[in-house]
């Protein structure tokens, strides 16, 4: 690939809503369209307009005629102006055309004017999520990164107050240089009276967010097959979004609040309201809000009809099929739920995604549908002229704490199949011969105690300006500070004895709450439903005493906040190939900031929890396809174009029941697990980053 073509695929992620003919990259790019690619607005200026943006321009990037010149008929039920949402049927099944034709193209330079010709003809939301996912699967585009989300449509993300600051420094300065501060305020969406505002900062964090876009922009639900079926895909949308629930909830005994109360019942009326302020980039106008008290309804509207009963009546199918311990395909075979590949058929057949669900008619759509009931509540038969809430959309479900609500009951509906099974037995567990004798975790510095970890709020910077469609000339000025939670980094020591031949062992860390809200001891069963993953690696060990350090920030569940917010635009010019393997980040993970939960100020309880489970049980064969730099948050995202690299199931050993009453007697019982206390100390300060 050269780097004209890298460059006119990074510069199809910016200012979405501008038509291809601008100047991109602080005015510095311009795609030079073939006469054919104006849309009508432009067709009898194309040379005038061509010209007044060409003039100062270090690059012109000429793009080719299309050999075939593709209908966009089927794109055009999605007005240009509408939201575009990943849950809703019709729009995903354009998604998945609009998909298979980009990955479709024939080669590299046809996909970039395949891309650059529909950009402007189809809904720019649209665009952008089957852009991206083209960009992410075609063997031909491996090497280009993908950029944020957050970058592209910042209004999703930030308070749009933020933006008028914005364009009134940037016309202000102009392009004197100076780069252009602003403040996204914390706290906006609601006031302490709101007991669950307490969460804000967890639920509206950007990272959070647009790691959940980027997942479910990996993990499509529809499209080509090879786009689709990816290795433990339904067992992936069960665990990510587990972990994200464990997760929460902890964050939630942080903060004085009891667990989340999964939404079980669509017929009562919801009490959690929720306000978003946040703006839609393609109507400009404000996501619809809940009252406090919105009953959930059927919706019927033009573009999706679902009924409260349909949902009820997949719900209960599914958890007679849990019940049944099996499921029946479309002929009517029964297929067996068992400890390997049940989950697997569960995940995707509750998400559910059509293209791999086992009976999508039997079974349905329960947790696409439920979102878009609850997405649809304020305006169900759209007599007000309303689209969806924060709910519909992937780049803005997590900011309402219905979210957690809704998959608290999906999560419930898989722990369920989980309790069923066998508890694991020593057999599943031992690793013989490995004794794990220390464990601690200690922040760097070396005056610091070990087993006490330290969050605070800290002030960062991202460059939003890639996705704003106002600005001066000069991209890459405009910063929007926002202040979010933060970790210490610390490090992890084991000490391991090893009393055999040389092998292999795969290191497990978790943290387990050791009590509740009101500060009630959990028992072992509440706790392995909290337990957090926190890191996955593989270790050496050699006969005798081994010394294990593991620092948080290679987490493999995590990707540090550089990677969130890669830096775009004109000083974003990898040129060799190394370099750009350095440069290339992709945006699946969690936040780094948020690994640890928030803990409190006299320091919240923790398990510190280890396990060195036996290699040769986990370890899996992959394909011969090229390595990805970019894919160091496996455990939530896989590995691009491999197999899921760990063969047991996903949250192993805490998925399943376990066989022993008390986690201090589990750890007794196996010499290959350890524990220890651990406390998280909150500091209520904020600190500039550095
Ligand atoms: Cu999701």
């Amino acid at each position: 690939m050269t780097n004209t073509d890298l460059k006119a695929l990074e510069l199809l992620f910016q200012r979405p809503l501008e038509p291809a003919f601008t100047t991109r990259d602080s005015g510095k790019t311009v795609l030079e369209l073939p006469d054919s690619f104006y849309t009508d607005r432009y067709r009898n200026d194309t040379e005038e307009v061509g010209n007044r943006f060409s003039k100062d321009v270090d690059l012109k990037i000429p793009i080719q005629e299309l050999s075939n010149v593709p209908s966009l008929e089927f794109t055009k039920k999605i007005g240009l102006k509408n939201q575009f949402s990943l849950f809703n049927n019709r729009h995903r099944e354009i998604a998945s055309e609009l998909i298979t034709l980009f990955m479709g193209a024939p080669n590299l330079r046809q996909f970039v004017s395949l891309c650059v010709y529909t950009k402007d003809r189809v809904n720019p939301v649209l665009f952008q999520y089957a852009y991206a996912v083209a960009v992410a699967h075609r063997p031909d585009t491996r090497e280009v990164p993908l950029t944020n989300i957050s970058q592209i449509f910042p209004s999703n993300f930030v308070e749009p107050s933020a933006f008028r600051d914005a364009r009134q420094e940037a016309s202000v300065i102009g392009e004197s240089g100076a780069r252009v501060h602003v403040d996204i305020p914390q706290n906006y969406t609601a006031s302490d009276r709101e007991d669950e505002q307490r969460l804000a900062y967890f639920r509206e964090d950007i990272g959070v967010n647009s790691h959940h876009w980027h997942w479910h922009l990996v993990y499509p639900t529809t499209g080509p097959t090879e786009v689709v079926n990816k290795d433990r895909r339904g067992e992936l949308f069960y665990y990510m979004h587990h972990q994200i629930l464990a997760r929460y909830n902890v964050e939630r005994f942080c903060n004085n609040l009891k667990k989340v109360q999964p939404l079980n019942n669509l017929r009562v009326e919801v009490p959690e309201g929720y306000f978003p302020k946040i703006l839609s980039s393609t109507n400009n106008r404000t996501y619809p809000a809940r009252v406090t008290n919105q009953k959930l309804r059927d919706v019927d509207r033009h573009d999706g009809r679902v009924e409260i009963s349909d949902v009820e009546r997949w719900r209960d199918r599914v958890l007679a099929a849990i019940d049944q311990g099996y499921v029946e395909d479309t002929s009517g075979n029964r297929i067996a739920l068992d400890e390997i590949r049940g989950i697997d058929i569960l995940g995707n057949m509750i998400e559910a995604t059509p293209v791999l669900s086992i009976n999508y008619n039997f079974y349905g759509n329960l947790h696409n549908e439920g979102h878009n009931i609850i997405s649809f509540a304020h305006d169900p038969d759209y007599r007000h002229l309303e689209e969806f809430g924060v709910m519909g959309d992937v780049t803005t479900a997590m900011r309402d704490p219905i979210f957690y609500r809704w998959h608290g009951f999906i999560d419930t509906v898989f722990n369920k199949f989980k309790t069923r099974l066998n508890p694991y037995n020593a057999g599943e567990l031992n690793f013989d011969g490995i004794t794990v004798d220390y464990i601690e975790a200690k922040i760097g510095k070396s005056n610091t105690k070990a087993n006490t970890l330290l969050t605070y709020w800290q002030k960062s910077s991202a460059d939003l300006a890639a996705g704003l469609d106002f600005g001066p000339s000069a991209d890459g000025n405009i910063f929007a500070s926002f202040t979010h939670l933060q970790n210490a980094p610390f490090t992890y020591t084991f000490n391991v004895t090893n009393n055999g031949a040389r092998r292999t062992g795969t290191c497990r860390i978790f943290i387990c709450p050791k009590v509740d809200e009101r500060n009630q001891a959990l028992n072992l069963e509440e706790q392995r439903l909290l337990a957090i993953e926190m890191d996955k690696f593989t270790v050496d060990l050699v006969p005798g005493e081994n010394t294990i350090r593991r620092q948080s920030t290679e987490s493999s569940v995590a990707i540090p906040f550089e990677r969130s917010f890669r830096p775009v635009g004109a000083d974003y010019q990898p040129k060799a190939a190394d370099e750009l393997a350095r440069f290339k980040f992709c945006g699946c993970g969690w936040p780094q900031h948020l690994l640890l939960p928030k803990g409190n100020a006299q320091g919240m309880l923790f398990d510190l929890f280890v396990m060195i489970s036996d290699y040769s049980q986990d370890s899996v064969e992959q394909p011969k396809t090229p390595n990805d730099a970019c894919s160091t948050a496996y455990s939530f995202c896989g590995l691009k174009d491999k197999l899921y690299p760990d063969r047991r199931t996903m949250g192993y050993p805490f998925d399943r029941r376990l066989p022993n009453a008390n986690l201090t007697e589990l750890v007794g019982a196996f010499g290959n697990m350890a524990k220890t206390d651990l406390r998280i100390v909150f500091n209520d300060r904020v600190i500039d980053k550095a």
